[in-house]
Parts: C-alpha cells; structure tokens; sequence
C-alpha cells in the first residue's frame, strides 16, 4: 500500500492571529481547499456565511459541519450524513465503515495534535524546531479532514442525478459539455499519482470551473480556487471492492454524485466572488 503519512506543506496556511487558531480553529471558516483557513477575530465562519482569509469559500462548510468544538478548541469527527451501506452498491458498507471510522477519524486526530503542537510552540514549552513538522502535519491532516467532511457531502443514495440550471451552463461555457467534463474530471482522477484526489473546482480570478488534480491531501493546489466536486482516489477508498480497477471505482462514484450539493456549492462559490 502507497498510503503513508507524507503530507509535504502546500497547504497555504495562514495562521494571522495566534489567538484566532486557538479560539475559532483553523479550519472553521475555511471550506478552500486547504486555503484561507483562518476566521477572523470576530469567528467568521461559526454558522456558515462568512469568508476566510482569502474572501472566497466561506459558506462552504460552517465550523458545525467540520464538527469544530469551540469550548475545547478541537475538532471532532462529523458522522456520515446517510447510513453506511447507504451507498450500496456503488459503495461498498465495509469501505464505508473504514473509511469514515479510521481513515476521516485518523485526519481529524492528527489534525488536533498539530494545532496542540503548534500551540505549545508559540507558548514556548514546545521544541520550535519541529515547526516545519508540524506544519506539514497540519496542512496534510487538515485536508485530509476537510476533503472527507466535503466528499462525504458529494455523495448521497438513491437515483443518479445530473447537473442542471446555472451549473450545467457554466460547465457547457467552460468544458464544452458536461459528458467532456466528464471525460475530463474521470481522467484526471483516474491519472493521479500515487494517492490523492479529483476536484472539480471553481476559480474566482478568471471565473470558471476547472478540473484539478490532488496528490496526498493538499499537493498540487490552485491558491484560492472553492471545492465543488470530489473524489477520493486514494486506494483506501475503494480497494476492498474494486482492487486496482480505479476507472470502475470512478465510475460508480459518478453515479452517487449529489449534484445538488455541488450546484449549491457552485452557486454559493459564484456569488461570494
Ligand atoms: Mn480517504
């Protein structure tokens, strides 16, 4: 298995105000793909509404959503949003289960112990020598956790559904049509290296959609792009069922896509630029 711990530091953190890591965690406005993770002083984000650092994506997931405590200042593990063999049979109950309960479970842990590390670091009771690494940790784990909080949402049972309205125009104006974003968004995910992830994104300079590829939990970052669509590539998310087969993991994944969820998204991402 390729899936070691390996988060290189890519993820833009930008940590402003040490008491705002402390009193509002990192992650809590944020819903960017490992960007503008830090609310302002006056908890933007805590509800869902406000932007981040970078002025985009900031209703994309609320601090509830990413199951931030803010009496503890740690982050705890959302539940799945529908029942683990609800995916079945695209998604099998066992990937489900494991993926969810030690993998998301894994991020969300590491991601506290960096945020505790770094605090202890600027306290001045922690080795300053580690920054680097706990840096690092920090950018892999918190993508890790806010990948999996976004991908869980990506998903729901029952029919397979399609884009349509505002979403679907943007994706003719920018892929042609939606079976070449398709065609696209499925070969990118499928090329990945290693392990990583597919994003379909939207891009708030040139105002378009793009499709990205993402290596780990946050290499290969476009800065200030908003997460739309994603699919987890790493083999842990599909081995048990489709071994090497990732093209016909991909393929099922496609048709739990809630497009609902990604045109909320879309539209939220769109008009807070
Ligand atoms: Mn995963």
């Amino acid at each position: 298995m390729s899936e070691q711990i390996d988060g290189i530091g890519a993820g833009g953190v930008e940590a402003g105000r040490d008491a705002v890591v402390d009193r509002r965690g990192l992650l809590a406005a944020a819903g960017g793909l490992g960007l503008g993770l830090a609310a302002s002083a006056s908890g933007a984000g805590l509800g869902g509404g406000r932007a981040g650092v970078l002025g985009v994506a900031g209703s994309i997931l609320s601090a509830q959503d990413l199951g931030f405590d803010e009496a503890s200042g740690e982050y705890t593990l959302p539940a799945l949003p529908y029942a683990y063999n609800a995916l079945e049979p695209h998604i099998d109950e066992q990937t489900m289960r494991i993926h969810h309960d030690r993998h998301h479970a894994g991020y969300v842990n590491g991601l506290n112990k960096a945020l505790a590390a770094l605090k202890e670091i600027r306290l001045g009771s922690g080795d300053a020598g580690l920054i680097q690494h706990w840096s690092r940790q920090l950018s892999f784990h918190g993508g890790g956790h806010v990948n999996h909080t976004l991908f869980w949402r990506n998903m729901r049972p029952g029919e397979m559904t399609e884009p349509k309205g505002p979403l679907l125009r943007q994706m003719e104006s920018d892929f042609g049509s939606y079976s070449q974003f398709l065609l696209h968004f499925k070969a990118a995910s499928a090329a990945v290296e290693g392990s990583g992830w597919g994003w379909l994104v939207w891009e708030p300079v040139g105002s378009q959609l793009m499709v990205l590829q993402m290596q780990n939990q946050q290499q290969m970052l476009f800065t200030g792009v908003v997460p739309l669509l994603g699919v987890d590539v790493w083999e842990h998310a599909y081995y048990l069922k489709y071994q090497n087969r990732r093209m016909a993991y991909i393929e099922a994944f496609c048709r739990v896509i809630d497009w609902d969820e990604v045109a909320r998204r879309f539209e939220s991402a769109k008009g807070s630029a």
